[in-house]
């Protein structure tokens, strides 16, 4: 729903919808686990294996060098009622190894333990060095066509649709760490073009710890746990990290914008992606502009509060992924348009000052726009995460014709990098032909055997030239699609270990940031930082930080100063003229609001409404979730959370149709015993997490005895649950109730 409509069309639109949705019966909500509805009792009798479930999508089924199979996406699945070994043997019972009697001793030659055995002994793989916690989904990226006078790549033209597989991660994390920790978050986009697979790894913040990918070990060893205790998981708030962070200024920038409210994203779907390094174009006539990539979320770019942020932690820490595949599953699209920055491509490779070579810096959209160039739909969810989402190996270096990189000494490292670490994550050279990996253009390219090779190559020749194989593979010229590199010129220079001196700026666009963000947005800021440093055991690195908070501002070094403290050091060098970017502000927009989350508080005598309501959740294209004492149904409505299980940082708005009284299962509260005290919590969290919060009936009491002043800004009182629902979706539109968050 376009909220940007006016607030009369908002509530003709719902209206329409609702009818819409109340055709349907029992609309599903999203979650469900398998493809079918599975009866109490155990299946007997044999029966193929159930298809995926409508929302998922697996790789396509081409063959390891990419030629379409013409198979149907299921035949890389198992297909056999019946159990078997890895070699298709039929087998009878998989639960008792081969004994010499019941009493054993069991028996060397039982086949079947040995293979099921050595197979689950490795069914890991190393997990990503950084990146390693993600969750992605498949997609369409569709060309708008505008881009062919700077660009040839073919996937950028007019209505073209190339297949995506995109994936999303936290940076520091294991594998099984939680979502929702301060972090940058990768987004990286996998494209299937027709003229090759092309790459763009990006991430949700635009600048990058570092200028030179030789310090990106340091960065990354220095953010990891501490090497002695393995302390703490997916956190920078510790000492190794600003102890670096501190001592080596360049990465100032990135830190603050993680630091922001973008290190704490409110989903996949609402955070903003930047290609980060500038990118050569090429046109058909070999013309060429530099261009910074960027990925807008139709969503608008939403965070989390960082109290919400570290209860989900413990609540859901899942919570990003499972919004990801839920939006899926219930239709809510996930939508960002594809963007470029263009800038001129000049000897110097500048931009009003600013080095285009160095990953610390970025544009700022006032003086270059963004200039939307293609659209990306998440519409389909993976059907098996390790095939799909673990195996997928993204690399900077794919790249398609019309698509070139440039001297960004970061981006250099990187080209080496990803290709490196898959030898040891995915086990060899032959990566690419893993069924996430395969590209969808034919491939010829020479290289042969190795561990894990899928291909059956034919011919003798896998060398040029030769005559015994007709000559085949032949070079293909530019006109062939060939990809041929732009003839930079490289200027002669001395051998050396050095930076250009322009790099050497660490704060003028820290500072930049600073004073783009709203009063709110920088009291995030000055909490983030006096959180993470108070977590830091080393006075001394408290004290070297606030040294670099006061090179960026004043203001910002004394707000933190008092939290932790500590005087506020003095500036060893006046912070230079900045002109702020309010693109950089996430505050004062409204966005669509599908694939939000509503709870409802319901109980047996409060159910006014509460149906119609439902529905018209639906019909925006959101997920309502009855809330009650506990579970089973109310007036034929599922209830999907009890007190016990629901916590207020899953919901985007709370709505109250009754004032539940304290339920058996409730520990003893303080406080108004008029409501159960888990109910009151949810309330309170909500308020101050300045979610909107809607109530009618009983509600109202549940309010009062939550203590909710009900004339709170975003609070919404009326008898009409309708029309209270209609305001909290206008509320939810703007994401926050953004003047109830204290800003001093
Ligand atoms: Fe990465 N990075 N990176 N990185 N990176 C990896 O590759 C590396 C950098 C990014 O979902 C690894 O396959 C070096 C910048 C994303 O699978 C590894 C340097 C940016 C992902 C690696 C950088 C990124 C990775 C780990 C400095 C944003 C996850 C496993 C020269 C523009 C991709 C793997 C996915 C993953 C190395 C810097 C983004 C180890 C050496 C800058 C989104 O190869």
């Amino acid at each position: 729903m376009d909220l940007k409509k006016p607030a009369k069309a908002v509530k003709a639109a719902l209206d329409k919808a609702v009818e819409k949705v109340a055709e349907l019966v029992d609309p599903p909500i999203p979650g469900s686990p398998g493809s079918g509805t599975p009866a109490v009792a155990e299946p007997t009798e044999p029966r193929d294996p159930l298809p995926p479930k409508a929302d998922q999508a697996g790789p396509a089924t081409v063959t390891a060098t990419g030629t379409p199979t013409g198979a149907p996406p299921e035949a890389v699945a198992q297909g056999c009622p019946y159990l078997t070994t890895a070699q298709g043997l039929r087998l009878h019972d998989t639960d008792h190894s081969l004994k010499a009697g019941e009493r054993g001793p069991t028996l060397l030659q039982d086949h079947h333990l040995r293979e099921k055995i050595m197979h689950f002994d490795h069914e890991r793989i190393p997990e990503r060095a950084v990146h390693a916690r993600g969750a992605a989904a498949h997609g369409v990226f569709t060309g708008y066509g505008n881009a062919s006078q700077v660009c040839k790549a073919g996937f950028l033209g007019a209505g073209v649709e190339t297949p995506v597989f995109v994936r999303f991660s936290t940076v520091v994390g294991s594998r099984g760490s939680a979502d929702t920790v301060r972090d940058t978050r990768g987004f990286a986009v996998k494209f299937y073009t027709g003229e090759g697979t092309f790459d763009m790894v990006g991430n949700n913040i635009p600048v990058f710890f570092i200028q030179d990918g030789i310090k990106f070990p340091d960065v990354v060893h220095a953010a990891k746990p501490h090497p002695d205790r393995e302390i703490p998981q997916a956190q920078s708030a510790h000492d190794t990290f600003w102890d670096f962070v501190s001592l080596h200024t360049e990465a100032t920038h990135h830190a603050l914008w993680v630091m922001s409210d973008r290190g704490v994203p409110r989903s996949y779907r609402m955070m903003e992606g930047f290609g980060v390094h500038t990118f050569r174009l090429v046109n058909a006539d070999g013309g060429t502009v530099l261009a910074k990539f960027h990925w807008k979320p139709k969503a608008g770019v939403h965070s989390l509060v960082w109290e919400e942020a570290q209860l989900l932690n413990g609540v859901d820490p899942d919570f990003h992924r499972r919004d990801l595949a839920d939006a899926i599953e219930a239709g809510a699209f996930p939508r960002w348009e594809l963007g470029v920055q263009l800038l001129p491509d000049t000897p110097k490779q500048t931009f009003e000052g600013i080095d285009l070579l160095d990953s610390t810096k970025m544009v700022p959209e006032e003086l270059a726009p963004v200039q939307p160039i293609g659209m990306l739909t998440l519409n389909r969810n993976p059907t098996n995460y390790f095939a799909e989402t673990e195996q997928v190996a993204f690399h900077p270096g794919h790249l398609v014709p019309g698509i070139d990189i440039t001297d960004d000494p970061l981006l250099h490292a990187r080209l080496f990098s990803y290709l490196d670490t898959q030898l040891t994550r995915l086990g060899g050279p032959n990566f690419g032909q893993i069924p996430i990996n395969r590209p969808h253009a034919p491939v010829n390219d020479m290289l042969r055997d190795g561990f894990h090779q899928d291909a059956v190559h034919g011919g003798v020749a896998p060398y040029r030239p030769n005559s015994l194989d007709g000559g085949n593979p032949f070079p293909a010229t530019e006109a062939d699609g060939g990809y041929v590199e732009v003839a930079q010129p490289v200027a002669r220079a001395t051998k050396v270990r050095a930076n250009p001196a322009s790099f050497a700026d660490h704060f003028s666009q820290p500072r930049q940031f600073w004073l783009s963000l709203s009063p709110v947005e920088q009291a995030h800021v000055v909490r983030a930082y006096t959180f993470e440093l108070g977590k830091c055991y080393e006075q001394a690195i408290k004290e070297r930080q606030l040294q670099v908070l006061a090179e960026i501002d004043p203001d910002l070094c004394a707000r933190v100063a008092v939290g932790l403290g500590l005087p506020a050091p003095v500036a060893a060098k006046r912070p230079g003229k900045v002109t702020p970017s309010p693109a950089l502000s996430q505050v004062g927009g409204s966005w669509p609001v599908d694939g939000r989350t509503v709870g409802i508080v319901v109980d047996p005598t409060g159910m006014d409404g509460v149906g119609a309501v439902r529905t018209a959740v639906l019909a925006a294209g959101m997920v309502p979730l009855l809330i009650a004492a506990h579970g089973g149904e109310l007036e034929g409505l599922a209830v999907q959370r009890t007190f016990l299980t629901a916590r207020s940082v899953e919901f985007d708005a709370l709505l109250l149709a009754a004032c539940p009284p304290p339920a058996p299962d409730a520990e003893p509260g303080i406080g108004d015993a008029a409501v159960d005290p888990r109910v009151a919590t949810m309330v309170q969290e909500a308020f101050r997490h300045a979610k909107a919060i809607g109530a009618w009936g009983g509600g109202q009491a549940a309010l009062d005895a939550a203590g909710c002043p009900a004339e709170a800004p975003g609070v919404v009182v009326g008898a009409d649950p309708s029309a209270v629902l209609s305001e909290v979706v206008g509320l939810l539109g703007k994401h926050r109730v953004w003047e109830r968050f204290p800003v001093g």
